[in-house]
């Protein structure tokens, strides 16, 4: 990692003001109190704090074995790492928690009722923080690559709701991870534009790499509390490599861009690509790096290793998102070669990122992860039989509903073949029928755009269900034809959500 682009004096920390704030984590974990709302930074496992929290789960601990109750309430970009979550999950030391989170040790708490958990749209966090509906936040505790001169900050890996964090806090503790490359700078674009209403205007982003704001956060130094040095790195988790499902539900993706092309609906170079992460999302970006579509952009959430893989390529012109999401190779190969993807690379906040208006006038392809979906084209993307949280929704209803396509896909079943993700009612809605227009698992795609509900069940069933489940399907919808009391979404109400209670029950949807 090359050192000394930015640096005038100081190394990262070029503001003589806030070098005087540099203490321990401990130190500045011990400026916290309990019951502090803390908005911390941090997207898909990166640019998140990395010693305060760990710093401040270890105070926890010990207030909890001195007897002294003491928790924070904690919100973020989107997922951390374990450093954050975990930490502070395993102390007990989070009452409530926005607005998504991936972290092991927390959904159990969520799911054994210990954590309060809101999950919302990543696009709605910042606006609803602004509009005062999240209440007062009291500290932000965000990560960044440098301090310059002036006091403004060169932001890290991630930059979500990091902007909103420090403008709405009280006070502020800053980390500054020298793990982090320093060819960073100059990555980001943080629009300062937003305003509520009724003042809003438009957003002047017109195309996927347009720049409409500032390559730094800016920060009042007279609400920093604490600067912290850190160096250590971003959670990177590995990708597994893409199993034959996955690449099945990748080709028949790509059967679909390459018809859309032909009919006229999509250009050759295909619209901005909103792509999910994990194994599928990893293998649709795999399968458009041997695809005939060239000149791509894409504007979402994350960059993960598929999207450096299409940058590299040149198949990829540019990709626009709130952070990354690497592997630890991709990660390294990133920080090697920085300043060779540095100028086909822009980080924005997740309020831009996610924005409804700006996905809407892009017409973004929005592909996402699903847990199930009904014969409806009804998609459950967060809740495992209808009331254990996995993740969140996330940014998926910020494209679905507003993308050019929205696509959901999944593996036909789960557990081993014992679950089917498809069935007749989804256990919890997230994504309603009408921003539901593509549904996709490795037995094939069905296309729903302008089909009616029984239109739509006929094509779930007969092109995405496992034909392990397809006829149980069938005789239900069969059934609900002749018995439902109506017939635009026929269901059997005392049937619908069976399926769901034989797995509690039995361990297993078969019957
Ligand atoms: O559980 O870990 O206990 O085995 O759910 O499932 O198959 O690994 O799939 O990692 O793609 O996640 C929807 C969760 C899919 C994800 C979801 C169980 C399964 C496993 C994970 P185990 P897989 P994925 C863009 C937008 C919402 C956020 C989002 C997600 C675990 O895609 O969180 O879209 N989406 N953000 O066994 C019971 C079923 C199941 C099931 C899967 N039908 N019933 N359990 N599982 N299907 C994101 C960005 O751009 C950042």
């Amino acid at each position: 990692m090359g050192e000394g682009r930015m640096r005038t004096s100081g190394g990262r920390m070029g503001c003589a003001r806030l070098r005087d704030k540099l203490m321990s984590a401990e130190e500045a974990a011990a400026l916290i109190p309990s019951g502090s709302t803390i908005g911390m930074s941090g997207f898909t496992g990166s640019g998140y704090p990395k010693s305060v929290p760990v710093a401040l789960a270890a105070r926890i601990e010990a207030e909890h074995a001195a007897g002294n109750p003491f928790r924070v309430r904690v919100w973020t970009g989107a997922s951390t790492g374990p450093e954050l979550d975990g930490a502070l999950a395993k102390a007990n030391g989070i009452e409530f928690r926005l607005p998504y989170n991936s972290d092991p040790i927390a959904r159990e708490k969520i799911n054994r009722g210990e954590m309060e958990y809101f999950d919302l749209h990543l696009s709605q966090v910042a606006p609803m923080a602004w509009q005062g509906f999240l209440g007062p936040l009291d500290v932000a505790v965000v990560e960044v690559t440098a301090i310059r001169p002036d006091g403004s900050l060169v932001p890290s890996s991630s930059v979500g709701n990091n902007k909103t964090w420090l403008d709405r806090a009280s006070k502020v503790i800053l980390e500054v991870n020298s793990w982090q490359s320093d060819a960073l700078e100059g990555m980001h674009d943080i629009y300062y534009g937003t305003a509520l209403p009724p003042h809003r205007v438009p957003i002047p982003l017109l195309r996927p790499d347009d720049r409409i704001g500032e390559r730094y956060l800016r920060c009042d130094q007279d609400k920093v509390i604490a600067v912290v040095e850190t160096h250590a790195p971003d959670r990177n988790l590995p990708f597994a490599a893409p199993d034959v499902v996955a690449e099945a539900i990748a080709g028949h993706l790509l059967t679909f861009f390459r018809h859309e092309v032909a009919k006229g609906r999509l250009p050759p170079s295909l619209l901005p690509i909103q792509s999910g992460v994990g194994n599928i999302a990893n293998a649709v970006l795999g399968g458009l790096l041997d695809g005939p579509f060239d000149d791509m952009t894409a504007y979402t959430e994350v960059i993960q290793d598929g999207m450096l893989d299409l940058l590299s390529a040149g198949k990829l012109r540019m990709a626009s998102a709130t952070a990354f999401s690497l592997s630890p190779e991709a990660a390294e190969r990133l920080n090697a070669d920085m300043p060779r993807f540095a100028g086909k690379m822009i980080l924005r906040p997740q309020e831009i990122s996610n924005h409804p208006e700006l996905i809407r006038r892009l017409g973004c392809i929005a592909m996402n992860g699903m847990i199930e979906a009904d014969i409806y084209g009804n998609v459950n993307s967060t809740h495992i039989m209808g009331s254990r949280i996995q993740n969140g929704i996330g940014g998926s209803g910020d494209f679905a509903r507003n993308g050019y396509v929205s696509i959901f896909m999944t593996h036909s079943t789960a557990k081993n073949g014992r679950i089917s993700a498809i069935v007749p009612q989804a256990s919890h809605v997230d994504h309603i029928t009408q921003d539901v227009q593509v549904i996709v698992t490795e037995q094939g795609l069905a296309d729903l755009r302008g089909l009616s509900p029984k239109q739509r069940a006929k094509a779930i069933i007969e092109n995405c269900a496992h034909p392990d489940y397809r006829p149980a399907l069938a005789d239900y919808f069969r059934r609900a034809r002749e018995h439902s009391y109506g017939q635009q979404s026929p269901s059997l109400l005392n049937e619908a959500l069976s399926w769901h209670q034989r797995f509690v029950e039995t361990g297993s949807m078969q019957s």
